[in-house]
């Protein structure tokens, strides 16, 4: 049961909340690992969700217990984007999730604020290939942060770019990363997923399938 003020604008996390590109940088990120002798889990997968790429490879090698030189470790973060790149090649509008385009049409409709905050640095590209651009008045990605999740900048960024304070701002998130910062931006934090992978949530529903256009009335104005 949603109780709730009325929000003027959606920020929506990318990787594993419009698209099910999260099973690829998890793919991509296992090879590396495996580089490592290291196999990498499902379970260690979480904490790399919404991290962005550096820190993710940080964590990896802690894992590992292995360290690298800064060259080395450029030249893995590279490697690591050209897998993840020839893995995303084929994705195509049908790879949206389930719910996300009824979703983005009934936000559009209703005149609710569109922005997308991700730690992608692949994030345009991956609009593109799903032909949702247009939806976004702004997109804050991991080229425009100094900060990564579970710092705030990116959301807090995409509010002060559409205007809207960041209390009438909804955030759509699939990692524990991006709550924290949507919460410590004073958002409201929707976890998509399962409830057990995540605290500090306001709301935790399995899909955008599960949030019908009923909850978002009452989420939104
Ligand atoms: P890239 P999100 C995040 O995107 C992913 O969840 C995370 O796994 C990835 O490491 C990060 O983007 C950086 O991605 O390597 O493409 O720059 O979930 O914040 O949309
Ligand atoms: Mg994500």
């Amino acid at each position: 049961m949603i109780k709730t003020k009325k929000h003027h604008c959606a920020l929506f996390d990318l990787d594993g909340v419009l698209v099910d590109t999260a099973k690829y940088h998890f793919l991509a990120w296992k090879k590396i690992a495996a580089e490592f002798d290291y196999e990498l889990t499902e379970a260690d997968n979480e904490q790399l969700k919404g991290v962005s790429r550096s820190d993710s490879l940080k964590i990896i090698l802690s894992l590992a217990k292995k360290t690298l030189d800064e060259v080395t470790f450029e030249s893995f973060l590279h490697q690591k984007n050209n897998d993840y790149l020839n893995l995303i090649q084929e994705v195509t509008p049908s790879d949206l999730l389930v719910g996300v385009k009824r979703t983005l049409d009934f936000l559009k409709k209703s005149k609710i604020k569109i922005g997308l905050g991700s730690a992608s640095k692949n994030a345009l590209i991956i609009l593109d290939k799903l032909q949702i651009t247009s939806y976004f008045e702004t997109i804050v990605d991991g080229n425009a942060v100094q900060n990564g999740k579970p710092h705030p900048e990116v959301f807090l960024k995409g509010s002060k770019a559409l205007n809207v304070a960041p209390e009438d701002c909804v955030v759509f998130e699939d990692s524990q990363a991006g709550i924290i910062a949507a919460k410590a931006g004073g958002m409201t934090a929707i976890a998509l997923g399962r409830p057990e992978s995540f605290s500090k949530m306001d709301y935790c529903f399995p899909d955008f399938e599960a949030l019908d256009n009923e909850k978002l009335q009452i989420l939104f104005n």
